[in-house]
């Protein structure tokens, strides 16, 4: 079933729009009863064309994010980001104390070498494109 989605987006995405490549993508391992954990990779745009990533959803957590840490006057602060633009033949990187992908409120208990998805999206002119996206829950 997750191979036939896969393909069948795959599909539609070559149809409609370019995705980028995703690459080392992996979930921050935390102790138990976290309420916060964050994921880290990088996406490169090999297309001839702007890639805009505009949110993401994870059906493991209640509420996901994409945020920027910076620090300001030596206060740390989390910037939402509206939306992140990958130039033709660059990449992007969400990195521990740079970009990363927010997840809040596991839904369930998150190990270890579990799998997790999130689903990225873009926006295409008036269009959402959704990149379906697994990767393992590690320390780095
Ligand atoms: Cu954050």
């Amino acid at each position: 079933m997750r191979l036939f989605t896969l393909l069948l987006l795959s599909i539609s995405a070559l149809a409609h729009a370019q995705l980028p490549e995703v690459k080392d993508f992996w979930l921050q391992a935390a102790p138990p009863n976290a309420s916060v954990m964050a994921a880290y990779g990088t996406l490169s745009n090999t297309s001839d064309k702007d890639i805009i990533l505009v949110d993401a959803y994870s059906p493991a957590f209640a509420m996901t994010m994409i945020h920027q840490s910076i620090v300001v006057d030596g206060v740390a602060k989390m910037i939402h980001q509206d939306e992140l633009v990958i130039k033709p033949n660059d990449k992007f990187t969400f990195k521990p104390g740079s970009y990363h992908i927010m997840l809040m409120q596991p839904k369930f208990k998150i190990n270890k070498g579990d799998e997790i998805k999130i689903n990225l999206i873009y926006k295409n002119g008036a269009q959402r494109i959704v990149q379906e996206i697994w990767f393992p829950v590690q320390f780095h």
